[in-house]
């Protein structure tokens, strides 16, 4: 099967307009209720009337990462939460998570059927056993891969990311056809069989779908040639869906973004005026179906360019390039977001440490590594010999709970960090992708 919804996936682009146009109307209008979106509206001077084409949707404000923050943890719901069935995070750019919630008829008609979509659109079927090494949880990556191929009815089996002996030995005992999980976690595996000595030629894999972190064209094909599989990009993230915003077909010319469901603009960082198809700027999301989590022009801060031609697979919704970089400073490490100023908040937080930091980040055996350096104030450093190794724990503790992944932790002498007059240089990223 080529398509999963042919209907909707080789609709004219007129034809699409206007379900775009129907759709943008009424989220507005549902969004308008909210108590977030009333202010932002008065604030900017819009009102729900002023949309009459689709191209007015640049009348409609802005929604931020903050905004979550702020109305955290439920304030952007727009369904009474009797409705909200199930609820994912993420990480915020302080201590606290950002939160998404989802109607049955989210997970049902949007999540699981832009999933499925994509699924198909890289030849995966019913007849595929698919192993679903994201992780689990509140991380969307997970549940989004599970729900998708549910939909199409193939095997999928939940293994979750890590334990990658069993993860290997499960592969090859039960013929996993469809391996999905982040690229650098692609290359471990590889990495591993080869130290167990597996026998490539034995493995029933084909396809890969990899995403939730930054990869290349030249990961691509490492990955490829290594465990011996066709491989997908697939883009998306929490406060538009999940997984499932957009994904490759078999023309690998792109990533065809679901607009029906997640109308795509692009915009320059900058002055925030939307920029010519073709040209690269700041990817923005407005999600049309979606009822228990609507957001209004959503600014990623993904760095992209936008293709509206038709894709020679037939599909006529827009393409997006493989993600270039970020207009802010967030990280991706382990497949897990990371903002420094969360690192800031945490040391703000415990007495005997500065806001003076900084992160190293690497990548040794396609694993990534972070070290996080703190200053200690000066009382705490005159009293290091008592307290050093408990302030190391404390730390390291908390920005796990903070953080969701391990880092190794140093702490330095005051003014240690080099000082700067604008803005200071918090991150060393070595990383090669
Ligand atoms: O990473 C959702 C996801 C899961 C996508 C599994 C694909 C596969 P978040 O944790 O909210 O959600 O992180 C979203 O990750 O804004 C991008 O910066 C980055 N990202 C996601 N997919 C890609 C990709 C998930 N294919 C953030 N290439 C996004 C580059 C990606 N960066």
């Amino acid at each position: 099967m080529l398509y999963w919804n042919k209907k909707m996936e080789t609709m004219k682009v007129k034809e699409r307009e206007k379900l775009q146009l129907k759709r943008l109307k009424s989220v507005v209008a549902r969004c308008a209720k909210l108590d977030f979106y009333k202010k932002r509206f008065k604030e900017a001077g819009f009102k729900p009337a002023d949309i009459k084409t689709l191209r007015d949707i640049t009348k409609i404000p802005f929604t931020v990462k903050t905004d979550l923050r702020d109305t955290y943890p439920f304030g952007m719901f727009a369904v009474p939460m009797k409705d909200i069935v199930e609820i994912h995070a993420s990480s915020g750019t302080t201590g606290k998570p950002i939160v998404v919630g989802y109607t049955k008829n989210d997970l049902e008609n949007v999540w699981s059927e832009t999933m499925a979509r994509a699924y198909t659109s890289a030849g995966v079927t019913a007849k595929d056993i698919v192993q679903n090494a994201y992780g689990y949880g509140l991380f969307t990556g997970g549940l989004g891969f599970h729900y998708g191929a549910i939909k199409i009815g193939a095997t999928v089996v939940p293994t979750a990311t890590g334990n990658t002996e069993r993860q290997i030995m499960l592969m090859q005992d039960f013929g996993t056809t469809v391996l999905c999980c982040t690229p650098s976690y692609a290359l471990y595996i590889a990495d591993e069989m080869n130290r167990l000595g597996v026998d490539f030629s034995k493995l029933k894999l084909r396809v890969g779908f990899f995403g939730a972190e930054p990869w290349s064209e030249k990961m691509r094909l490492e990955i490829q040639e290594r465990l011996h599989l066709n491989a997908f990009d697939m883009y998306g993230l929490t406060e538009i869906i999940g997984p499932g915003v957009a994904a490759e077909c078999e023309e690998k010319s792109g990533l065809h973004v679901y607009d029906d469901h997640y109308i795509v603009e692009v915009i320059d960082p900058e002055t925030l005026e939307p920029v010519a198809p073709g040209e690269k700027g700041e990817l923005v999301f407005t999600t049309v179906t979606k009822e228990g989590f609507p957001v209004l022009r959503y600014r990623t801060r993904d760095l992209s360019v936008l293709y509206t031609e038709k894709c020679s697979c037939g599909r006529t919704h827009p393409r997006i390039a493989r993600i270039s970089g970020r207009s802010d400073d967030m990280l991706k490490i382990r497949g897990v977001n990371v903002f420094p100023s969360q690192i800031e908040s945490v040391a703000l937080e415990i007495a005997g440490l500065e806001p003076y930091y900084q992160i190293i980040v690497d990548r040794r055996d396609n694993l990534d590594t972070m070290e996080v350096q703190v200053e200690m104030s000066k009382e705490a450093y005159a009293n290091r010999d008592s307290i050093e190794t408990e302030l190391r724990k404390k730390l390291s503790d908390k920005l796990q709970s903070v953080l969701q992944i391990k880092a190794d932790v140093t702490l330095l002498a005051p003014n240690s960090l080099p000082r700067s007059e604008g803005k200071a240089k918090r991150v060393i990223d070595k990383r090669k992708i």
